[in-house]
C-alpha cells in the first residue's frame, strides 16, 4: 500500500475529501436545497477551505472545471459510477482510465466504488484490480467506496458488514477505504481494526443538523478513523464555511463537536 500519510491528500494524517459526484450518482436533485451549487465552481470554492484536503468528482467536472482550482486543493478523480435512473443490481460504470486520470486530469488519487454482495461483484472487484495496478504504475493512492449492498444484503449497516467493507479494502489493496457510518463508535473501531494499515473515512451521508453530525464524526475520530469523505453535510448547507470550521477542530484537533460547534458560531 501506498503510505499517503506525507502526501497533500491528507493533513497531519488525516482525509476531509469534499465529494461532488452526486450530479451523477444522484442527479442535479441534490443541488436544490442550495441552488448555487448547480453550479461546480461554488462547490470548488468550498473545497479551497484549509480542511479540505481533496475533492473527489468525476471525468467530466474535472476536466471542465479543476484547471482553475489545481493550486487550490488536491484532485481525487473518482473511476467508476452510475446513475440513479438505473434500476438494476447495484453496478458502476468504469468512466475514466487510471491514465487519462494521471494523465490528463492531474490527479493526485483515484477513487472506485466496490458494490460487495452485489451480483456484478465479481465484475466489480476485476475492473478494481485493473485500477488499483493501474494506479501504482501511476504512484496514485486509491480510495474505494466500499459499499457493500445488493439484493441478499438487507441491511448494509450492520456492524459485521462494514467491517466486511473496510476488510475488503485491505484485501484487496486499497489506501482509504469509505464506509458508511455503523451506527456506533464500537462498530467503527471493528471497522478500522479490520482494514490493518488501510485509513478509513466515514462517508457523510444525507443532511443531518449540525452537533447529529459533528458528533458522528466525533465518534469516528475516537474510534481511530482518519476522517470524513463528505458532500451533502458541507454543500447543501448555507454556510459550509462555519461547518467546515467546525469539522477542523474535530478531524485536525479532536476537539469535542460540542466544543467545535460553540467555538464556531
Ligand atoms: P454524501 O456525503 O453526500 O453522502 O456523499 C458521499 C458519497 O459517497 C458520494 O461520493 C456519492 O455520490 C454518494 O455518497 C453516493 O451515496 P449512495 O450510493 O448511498 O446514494
Amino acid at each position: 500500500m501506498i503510505d499517503i500519510s506525507d502526501r497533500s491528500l491528507t493533513r497531519d494524517g488525516k482525509l476531509l475529501v469534499l465529494a461532488m459526484d452526486h450530479g451523477l450518482e444522484h442527479g442535479p436533485v441534490d443541488f436544490e436545497p442550495v441552488p448555487e451549487t448547480l453550479d461546480p465552481t461554488t462547490v470548488f470554492d468550498i473545497a479551497t477551505h484549509d480542511a479540505v484536503t481533496s475533492i473527489a468528482v468525476q471525468k467530466g467536472v474535472a476536466e471542465t472545471y479543476y484547471p482553475s482550482y489545481e493550486d487550490e486543493v488536491p484532485l481525487l478523480v473518482k473511476l467508476n459510477g452510475t446513475s440513479n435512473l438505473w434500476m438494476g443490481e447495484p453496478d458502476s460504470a468504469v468512466n475514466c482510465s487510471v491514465e487519462y486520470a494521471a494523465r490528463e486530469l492531474g490527479a493526485d488519487a483515484v477513487g472506485f466504488t466496490l458494490y460487495g454482495g452485489s451480483n456484478h461483484e465479481v465484475e466489480m472487484a476485476e475492473e478494481f484490480r485493473e485500477a488499483q495496478e493501474r494506479a501504482r504504475e501511476h504512484d496514485l493512492p486509491i480510495v474505494m467506496w466500499s459499499y457493500p449492498r445488493g439484493q441478499g444484503l438487507k441491511n448494509d449497516r450492520k456492524p459485521e458488514t462494514i467491517a466486511y467493507g473496510t476488510r475488503l479494502a485491505l484485501e484487496l489493496g486499497a489506501d482509504v477505504a469509505k464506509v458508511k457510518y455503523p451506527g456506533s463508535g464500537e462498530a467503527m473501531e471493528w471497522a478500522v481494526d479490520a482494514a490493518g494499515e488501510v485509513k478509513v473515512v466515514m462517508s457523510g451521508g444525507s443532511k443531518t443538523d449540525d452537533y447529529g453530525f459533528l458528533e458522528q464524526v466525533e465518534t469516528v475520530i475516537d474510534a481511530g478513523g482518519a476522517g470524513l469523505a463528505v458532500g451533502r453535510n458541507v454543500w447543501q448547507r448555507e454556510n459550509p464555511v462555519q461547518i467546515l470550521d467546525a469539522l477542523e477542530r474535530v478531524i485536525y484537533e479532536e476537539q469535542s463537536a460540542e466544543a467545535a460547534l460553540d467555538a464556531v458560531q
